[in-house]
């Protein structure tokens, strides 16, 4: 018999990974997933089987992290050998206009399954990973971050998950439970959030090629992330559950990189050089030039025309809507501990995630300009 694992959060970016992960691994996996008006499946679609199939490995049910009585409920009937606590409001931005919410959900969500393992005697045999994140270093006490650096959160969605963190550790230490935190710094990837910094570069820039945008607002240009590939942070996950005792792991590249250098080199993925200018919120880039081999090659010969008049155009500016009301500006992770105790080793470069991330957004923002195209000329059709 293969491990069953569950995975809150199994819709998101990591979910949808870590599911496919551990099923090719002979896990059969169950997934909790909120209600919503649509299916909003679209990253686990691949993974999906009918419900009339017998020895699925793959089963959702519907629930929510802030529904006690439901989590405990899942968790009495799946009797999970691994909980991924991967469910959360993970946007920080966000987390300011919803704090009360993200509380809740990231903070009381992670006791609510703690207490639900504990209180099902299923300490023994469920073992626990909570979605922990560089963003509790905030405003960093130390550079690089690791395991042992002291933590200064610097929003709702970092408070609300430094109680998910120390609650972890205490019930831990209090009831001798499998519970461990990754610490995981950002992880990107083509299934990322369409509002967060990377996915929001990686999809303007495919339609600013694809002359279906003129220009894209940004905020804090200055902020610096180490980021990876989520493919990658999902076998950590897995590692951590892995070890014979339960601990606590920094999961980066130890590399990190500015917003603005993101942009510069996602743009250069296909071909084109831009130049920032201007400071604060008069802060620019100005297309400078195109590399036609390149272009032609990653986006097509068609499109070159109209981005070659557009060179000494301002396309990318900034929208102080952005900002946050405190900045975490700097994160930077060591995970020696993750490298010499769990084997763990990116594959990704930050270079070859740009890649990956660039690929998949032309090719779904074609789809999409196809598609308008085409609806237009139906209309035309029909007039
Ligand atoms: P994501 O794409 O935003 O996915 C979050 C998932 O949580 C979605 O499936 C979402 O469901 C679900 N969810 C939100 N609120 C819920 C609730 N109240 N009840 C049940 N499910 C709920 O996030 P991600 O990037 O995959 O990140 C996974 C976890 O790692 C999160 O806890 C995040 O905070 C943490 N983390 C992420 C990073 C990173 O760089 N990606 C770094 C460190 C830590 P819907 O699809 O219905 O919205
Ligand atoms: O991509 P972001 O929104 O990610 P952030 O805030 O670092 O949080 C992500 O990583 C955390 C791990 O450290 C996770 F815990 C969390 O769940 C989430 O996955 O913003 C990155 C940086 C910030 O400094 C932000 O101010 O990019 C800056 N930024 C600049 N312009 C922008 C924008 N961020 C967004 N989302 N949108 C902008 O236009």
């Amino acid at each position: 018999m293969g491990k069953v694992a569950l995975i809150t959060g199994i819709t998101g970016q990591d979910g949808a990974y870590l599911a496919e992960y551990l099923i090719k691994k002979g896990y059969t996996v169950h997934g909790i997933k909120r209600r919503s008006s649509m299916f909003n499946t679209d990253r686990i679609d691949h993974l999906y089987q009918d419900p009339h199939i017998e020895d699925r490995n793959l089963i959702l049910h519907y629930g929510d992290l802030t529904d006690s009585l439901n989590l405990t409920r899942i968790i009495g009937e799946v009797q999970p050998d691994e909980i991924y606590n991967l469910a959360a409001m993970s946007h920080v931005k966000v987390s300011f206009d919803t704090p009360e919410y993200t509380a809740n959900a990231d903070g009381l969500g992670v006791l609510r399954i703690l207490e639900a393992v504990r209180l099902l005697n299923l300490v023994p045999k469920s073992r626990i990973y909570q979605a922990s994140t560089s963003e509790l270093y905030g405003l960093v006490q130390e550079v690089p971050q690791k395991e042992t650096t002291p933590f200064y959160p610097r929003s709702p969605y970092a408070v609300a998950k430094l109680y998910g963190y120390w609650i972890t550790v205490n019930y831990r230490e209090a009831y001798n439970m499998h519970a461990s935190n990754g610490i995981l710094f950002n992880h990107e990837s083509p299934l990322r959030g369409e509002t967060f910094v990377t996915r929001k570069v990686t999809r303007a820039i495919s339609r600013i090629a694809l002359n279906m945008q003129k220009k894209v607002y940004m905020g804090n240009l200055s902020s610096k992330r180490d980021w990876g590939h989520a493919k990658d942070y999902v076998r950590a996950m897995h590692a951590i559950l892995q070890q014979e005792k339960p601990s606590d792991y920094v999961i980066a590249t130890g590399i990190t990189t500015t917003i603005r250098d993101f942009i510069q080199m996602a743009f250069a993925e296909i071909g084109v050089e831009v130049s920032f200018h201007g400071e604060g919120v008069d802060e620019v880039a100005v297309l400078r030039s195109v590399d036609e081999k390149i272009f032609k090659n990653k986006i097509g010969e068609v499109y070159l025309e109209d981005l070659k008049k557009r060179i000494g155009e301002e396309i990318v500016g900034v929208d102080p809507q952005y900002f946050r009301p405190t900045e975490v500006e700097l994160l930077i992770g060591d995970a020696t501990k993750a490298r010499t105790q769990l084997g763990w080793e990116p594959q990704y470069s930050l270079e070859t995630l740009i890649e990956d991330m660039m690929l998949s957004d032309v090719k779904l923002m074609k789809k999409e300009s196809y598609l308008r195209e085409g609806g237009y000329k139906i209309l035309n059709y029909f007039e």
